[in-house]
């Protein structure tokens, strides 16, 4: 019997990376699939300290097991910034063009690009609170490529490749990503258990 887990967000985007990686066993339900609509707050000043509240938020709501993340992009010329900060960064629209173009633009003159997206996943799993991290580092390029994938991916360049996370199909983002690596890991643990 594959196990069922809620995926406590609502950004679609996020959905689709996330089924591309699991397998047969592990069945994800969205907050839209398991018919919950709430926007869950991220008020605090770390990934760890937001993904804890998103999973205990959802957990609290349907009893069940289920697990959130909380993705930033730290660059390391900004001291780490956007960061926790990611969605915001231009504001509170959340708009992916302003975010990419303020970056961009604070990073003018920066010939250090250094970055990395970090994901901290909370899974609560009977009654208990698990996290899992993965990074993926990189650097900021100097303009804008790609149509493909969503917040920061047309301006992010993972080391190791030579072309943007937007200009890469799901699958090939997929052998680098930060989510994939902590997805794995929750993966792992779970097959753990299960065992
Ligand atoms: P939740 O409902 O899960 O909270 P969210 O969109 O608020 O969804 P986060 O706070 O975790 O998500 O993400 C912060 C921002 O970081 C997000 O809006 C994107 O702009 C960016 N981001 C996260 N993962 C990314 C990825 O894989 N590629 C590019 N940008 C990403």
């Amino acid at each position: 019997m594959p196990t069922t887990l809620i995926f406590a967000t609502n950004n679609t985007n996020k959905v689709k990376e996330i089924k591309s990686v699991v397998g047969e066993n592990l069945i994800v339900l969205s907050l839209a699939d398991a018919g919950i609509n709430i926007d869950i707050p991220e008020p605090f000043d770390t990934l760890e300290a937001n993904a804890t509240e998103k999973s205990t938020v959802i957990h609290q709501l349907t009893k069940k097991n289920c697990f959130s993340e909380d993705t930033g992009l730290e660059v390391a010329a900004l001291n780490g910034a956007p960061g926790v900060k990611s969605a915001r960064y231009a504001g509170e629209g959340r708009d992916f063009q302003s975010n990419i173009d303020l970056l961009l633009l604070n990073l003018q003159h920066e010939h250090h690009r250094a970055a990395q997206f970090r994901t901290v996943i909370s899974l609560i799993w009977e009654q208990q609170e698990y996290l899992f991290e993965g990074i993926c580092t990189g650097k900021i390029s100097h303009e804008p490529k790609g149509t493909k994938g969503f917040g920061y991916d047309p301006v992010f360049i993972p080391d190791g490749a030579i072309i943007s996370f937007a200009e890469m199909t799901m699958d090939e983002k997929n052998q680098f990503s930060h989510r994939k690596k902590a997805m794995n890991k929750l993966i792992d643990f779970l097959m753990q258990k299960l065992s």
